[in-house]
C-alpha cells in the first residue's frame, strides 16, 4: 500500500468508528438511518484532532473495497451501509429472499460455540452473510484460523426467518440457529 492509500485506509477505520460504532465520542448526531451531516462530522472530528475535508471523505466513499458508506443524492450527509453496534442507528433495510445458501466467516476456535448457540449477532445489530466463499473467507481471516459456515438461508426464509440485503451486497438476518448451519470442511487455504 502506498502513504496515500494508507492514509485513506486509515480514515476509512476511523469512519467505520465514528459512523458505527461510536459516534458520541466525538459528539457526532446520527439519524436512526444512520446519516450525518458531513459538515458536522469535519467539526466535530476536528475538535478531537482529526482534520478532514469533503473531498478527502468523497475519495475514501468512492474507492472503499467493501463499499462500506454511502453519501447522500443531495451530497450533505453520510452513513455507514451496514455494521452499526450503535443503539442511535435503527437502519430499515429491504426485506429479500435469499438464495439456497449463504455463507459466513468465522474463526476455527469459534466453532464449537457456534455449533451449540447458533450465529449471534454480538455487538452488532445483524450477523452478516455473503453470498460467495471468498468473502466469507477473507471476513473468517480478520479472527484468526479461518472457517466458513453455510447457511441454509432458504430453508430459514420459507420457516419465517427474515433476511436482508443491504446496499453493498452484504446479507443480514437477526441470527442463524444451529440447525441451519454446517461448517464446509474444504478450503482452498
Ligand atoms: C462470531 C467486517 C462464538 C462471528 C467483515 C464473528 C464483515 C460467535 C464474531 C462485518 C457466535 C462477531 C462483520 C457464537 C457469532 N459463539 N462466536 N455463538 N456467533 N460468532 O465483527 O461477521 O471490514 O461482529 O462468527 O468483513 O466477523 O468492518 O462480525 O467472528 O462484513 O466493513 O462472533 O465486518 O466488515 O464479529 O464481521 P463481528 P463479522 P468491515
Amino acid at each position: 500500500m502506498n502513504t496515500d492509500d494508507k492514509r485513506l485506509d486509515e480514515i476509512s477505520k476511523y469512519l467505520s468508528y465514528v459512523l458505527r460504532h461510536e459516534p458520541q465520542t466525538i459528539g457526532l448526531q446520527l439519524d436512526a438511518e444512520g446519516w450525518a451531516s458531513i459538515d458536522s462530522l469535519i467539526t466535530s472530528a476536528a475538535k478531537y484532532g482529526r482534520s478532514l475535508d469533503r473531498t478527502t471523505i468523497q475519495t475514501v466513499v468512492a474507492n472503499n473495497d467493501k463499499k462500506r458508506f454511502s453519501i447522500s443524492d443531495d451530497g450533505k450527509r453520510i452513513r455507514a451501509i451496514q455494521g452499526h453496534s450503535t443503539p442511535a442507528v435503527q437502519r430499515k433495510y429491504s426485506e429479500k429472499e435469499p438464495p439456497e445458501v449463504l455463507y459466513h466467516g468465522t474463526a476455527t476456535r469459534f466453532l464449537k460455540s457456534i455449533h451449540e448457540l447458533g450465529l449471534k449477532a454480538g455487538a452488532r445489530h445483524h450477523v452478516h452473510l455473503s453470498q460467495d466463499i471468498p468473502t466469507a473467507l477473507a471476513v473468517g481471516q480478520r479472527y484468526g484460523k479461518p472457517a466458513v459456515l453455510e447457511i441454509q438461508a432458504m430453508r430459514m426464509h420459507r420457516q419465517g426467518f427474515k433476511f436482508f440485503l443491504a446496499e453493498n451486497g452484504v446479507w443480514l438476518t437477526q441470527g442463524v440457529p444451529a440447525e441451519f448451519l454446517n461448517t464446509l470442511d474444504k478450503l482452498s487455504s
